[in-house]
């Protein structure tokens, strides 16, 4: 959202500006004649002026992001805007008055000196105060914008940003006072020797240095994970729950809430964790680590209802691996998060998954060990669940994923189904299905041309009469997936990841009736809107429902260490895994929840083992089908209004699936009650579920 960063910005360079104001306006007293005087004094208020108009922007932003909710303006209004406000008093009380008497020293075209008590004139605090109380101001704003963004705000926050400001303030103010005094006794603003203000601003700058590396070094330590821990065990939150205080419920273990142990399987799968020489499309050598040597995985079909067993070999990947069956509900000791559902499976170990895949629909396989690493050097794959009663078998049906790959020269190459021009043939009115996958870790633009367009599932699940499509952009969550269908027309059907020709662009996918002809160019229409695509169905949730529990998760992103690390740690509710919350749930319940993007990164959310009802997106109901995910994107300033009834007992990661942003404490967790995890993770395990 365009005024989210419209407020960032503005808050920054605010600050800049202010500072170079504040800086002029305490140097005009040293103009050597009246002349200059004047122009000095110009200047400074020509900086203040543009500090200003950006002030007006900021305020302007504030405004707007206020019609969205509190959540996005309430550390604006406690401290920055009241803060700013009481400068810019300031500055009309104090500051315009002196610069009168100040103007009416200085002359045009004057070559005469200062004398003394005009340099007093151009040097008092009511002069120079202001506008350096403006700059501390916009200074703490972004301070408290970058580095600190908490959500509850503490009180105790509040005033300590509030303390720091007076305290500043008094500071400058009476630094102001000794510099006049200084120059009514000396009259003349020379500063001293220079030896004695090299001193003094050399220690000053020292002082500054240590108390940043302080800072630095404790909170890097104090932001490391500890060496073993409980992911089962951190904070609780319940909800708006009725009686939390109930008989807490028997243990049961993670480990026990497995898949049909019994049975011959329907199908059966060996993938075998490896590393391998891969060949990218620029022809580069590089190692990637692969299930079965194939990049990405093989793709597993099964039939709705099939008992599936998946045998996890670990040939030679150090560092361990499991596998998460991304969107499959499967039940909580088949999830393969490593750390809480399992131990990560070490070279020469093995582990075996068994589920019966109830769901028909796309979904992937990846590991969740050391996840953002993992995916990224190419342990995933399709996971196809064929329906039972199947609709007419399309002549093409086609799983694309969508995966990028970074170059040693910097750049990203796609790797999976789009890397090259492929061409699949179709007969003229079959029907095609193209099944695509995003697994990476931003949200990826999808482009069809030359034929009009269902799109028929959302993660898996099948949308209620869904509409034909022309010329709309798919921007497919990272995790997502969305299926689409179409009947073969006479001439070529185009995909691709970027609009324009599809001569230039070697990313792409030709589906023709023959060898020959290219489809029309990819016009870079409006983005398909799930929101208001199909038809309403009923379902068991929406908007009037009565919950059980309600949970708000504000994300956002400030600059500060996680494990060690200094980074964008990303946020829910103001915390990092292992402190960020743990939603508490009793099986049966209905519950929501409220997903608020305060930050200025995009988060996709996936819930493990159940798929939410997306209700609303800023206040505004889905009109549309049932819109039901498993990876809901969350771009900046979106408020979405989601449910999902408990129905599959465990302890279940909710995490961003942009997994850099999991690996920076974005990593929360849905535990039904009385449910307790065996497995540890942290340094001294081997478990790294992000
Ligand atoms: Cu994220």
């Amino acid at each position: 959202m365009i005024w989210m960063i419209v407020q960032f910005a503005s808050t920054i360079v605010l600050a800049v500006l202010s500072g170079i104001a504040a800086w002029r306006a305490s140097r005009i007293h040293r103009a050597p004649t009246k002349e200059k005087l004047r122009t000095r004094l110009r200047w400074t208020f020509v900086w203040m002026g543009i500090a200003g108009l950006f002030l007006l922007v900021k305020t302007a932003a504030v405004i707007v992001l206020g019609a969205s909710g509190e959540v996005f303006i309430e550390d604006k209004i406690a401290m920055q805007l009241p803060m700013l406000a009481i400068a810019i008093a300031a500055i009309v009380w104090f500051q315009i008055p002196a610069a009168r008497a100040i103007r009416a020293i200085a002359a045009r075209r004057s070559k005469d000196a200062l004398m003394p008590l005009d340099r007093l004139t151009a040097a008092a605090p009511r002069w120079v105060w202001p506008i350096q109380l403006g700059w501390i101001a916009s200074l703490l704003s972004v301070i408290q914008q970058f580095f600190i963004a908490q959500w509850p705000l503490r009180i105790g926050t509040v005033l300590a940003v509030w303390l720091v400001y007076a305290a500043a303030g008094c500071a400058l103010w009476m630094r102001a006072k000794s510099r006049c005094r200084r120059l009514a006794e000396t009259g003349s603003p020379d500063r001293g020797a220079w030896g004695a203000r090299l001193i003094w601003r050399g220690g000053a700058l020292l002082t500054a240095v240590l108390l940043v590396a302080v800072w630095f070094g404790l909170s890097a330590q104090a932001s490391r994970v500890p060496e073993r821990l409980s992911m089962a065990g951190q904070n609780h939150d319940h909800g708006h729950a009725h009686d939390v205080a109930a008989a807490a419920a028997p243990a049961v273990s993670v480990a026990s809430l497995t898949g049909p142990q019994s049975g011959t399987p329907d199908r059966r799968f060996v993938l075998e964790a490896q590393k391998t020489t891969v060949t990218l499309p620029t022809g580069e050598k590089k190692e990637a680590w692969t299930f079965n040597g194939q990049l990405p995985g093989p793709e597993l079909r099964v039939r709705q209802g099939d008992l599936v067993e998946v045998t996890l070999i670990n040939r030679d990947v150090e560092a361990g691996v499991t596998i998460h069956w991304h969107g499959v509900d499967v039940p909580n000791a088949e999830d393969g998060v490593a750390g809480m559902t399992q131990d990560a499976v070490m070279p020469g170990g093995r582990y075996v998954y068994r589920f019966v895949a109830e769901d028909a629909g796309t979904y992937w396989y990846h590991s969740h060990h050391q996840s953002s690493k993992q995916v990224q050097m190419g342990l995933y794959g399709v996971f196809i669940v064929e329906p039972t009663a199947a609709p007419p078998q399309p002549s093409v049906d086609l799983a694309v994923v969508l995966h990028d790959w970074p170059t040693d020269n910097g750049t990203s190459v796609t790797l999976g189904s789009l890397d090259r021009l492929q061409r699949k043939i179709a007969d003229p009115g079959t029907l095609v299905r193209l099944r695509f996958v995003n697994a990476g870790n931003l949200p990826a633009p999808i482009f069809v041309t030359g034929v009009p367009f269902r799109v028929t599932a959302i993660d898996g699940t099948d949308l209620h009469e869904p509409g034909e499509l022309a010329d709309t952009r798919l921007d497919l969550a990272a995790g997502g997936r969305y299926d689409v269908t179409f009947v073969m027309p006479n001439s070529a059907v185009g995909v691709s990841r970027s609009a324009g020709s599809f001569a230039q662009d070697g990313n792409v996918l030709v589906i023709s009736p023959s060898d020959e002809g290219m489809p029309p160019e990819a016009v870079n229409g409006n983005a398909f809107d799930p929101a208001s695509y199909g038809t309403p169905e009923r379902t068991e949730l929406g908007l009037d429902t009565r919950y059980d529990r309600h949970y708000k998760l504000i994300f956002d992103n400030r600059l500060g260490f996680y494990n060690g690390q200094f980074t964008f740690v990303q946020t829910i509710n103001g915390r990092v895994f292992p402190d960020a919350p743990m939603f508490a749930v009793r099986e049966g319940e209905r519950v929501k929840m409220t997903f608020v993007n305060r930050g200025f990164e995009v988060h996709p959310m996936h819930l493990h083992g159940h798929h939410i009802q997306v209700l609303s997106r800023n206040g505004k109901a889905v009109t549309g089908s049932p819109w039901i995910a498993d990876t809901l994107n969350v771009a900046p300033g979106e408020t979405y209004e989601a449910a999902f009834v408990a129905d599959n007992p465990g302890i279940w990661m909710d995490h961003c699936h942009n997994l850099d942003h999991a690996a920076s404490g974005m990593s929360a967790h849905v535990a039904y009650e009385g449910v307790f995890s065996p497995y540890e993770i942290g340094s001294a395990t081997v478990n790294q579920p992000e």
